[in-house]
């Protein structure tokens, strides 16, 4: 997270640099330790230092955050409308496929969310076909591993 652009007291994001939350769901915190040849070997904190380097190369702030708890990313979608982030990137993990709280979620506000995920997950299982996020993301990444957070995050940046 680049603290520039928050406040110490109210966690109100600052003037004029744009934040992107970038939100990722269940067991992403265990990325880089299995099944490389679906996810890849980079870990998340490995991708979190890349978009936050992205990110301010281009005058912007990456607010970059993990859960194993549905709850905890409705709360950070709800956080985002409230700081007045400029998008999110949202990589639901499992979520994705079964949460309308979630997709509940995205349709309660108005910040852009960017589906994201590392894996395409259409060519994979079919009860992976079925995207609640998807049905309310502007738009959707997937297939390109850690990349495909940077090519939603180049999106995001141009909004
Ligand atoms: O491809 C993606 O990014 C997914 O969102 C990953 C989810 C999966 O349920 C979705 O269908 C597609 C799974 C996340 C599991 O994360 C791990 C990755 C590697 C090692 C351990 C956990």
């Amino acid at each position: 997270m680049c603290n520039r652009c928050f406040d110490n007291i109210g966690g109100r994001i600052l003037a004029d640099q744009p934040t992107i939350f970038v939100l990722n769901g269940p067991n992403l915190n265990l990325l880089g330790t299995r099944e490389p040849e679906i996810y890849g070997i980079d870990t998340l904190d490995d991708i979190a230092g890349r978009l936050d380097d992205h990110a301010r190369a281009a005058g912007a702030c990456i607010d970059f955050r993990q859960s194993n708890h549905e709850g905890h990313l409705i709360d950070w979608l709800h956080e985002a409308q409230a700081v007045g982030a400029k998008a999110v990137l949202l990589n639901a993990a499992g979520f994705t496929h079964t949460s309308v709280a979630i997709l509940d979620a995205i349709k309660a506000i108005t910040v852009p969310v960017f589906e994201v995920h590392l894996s395409d997950p259409h060519k994979r299982e079919s009860f992976r076909h079925l995207s609640y996020v998807g049905m309310a993301a502007k738009a959707v990444f997937a297939g390109h591993g850690a990349k495909s957070y940077e090519l939603a995050l180049d999106v995001a940046l141009q909004l």
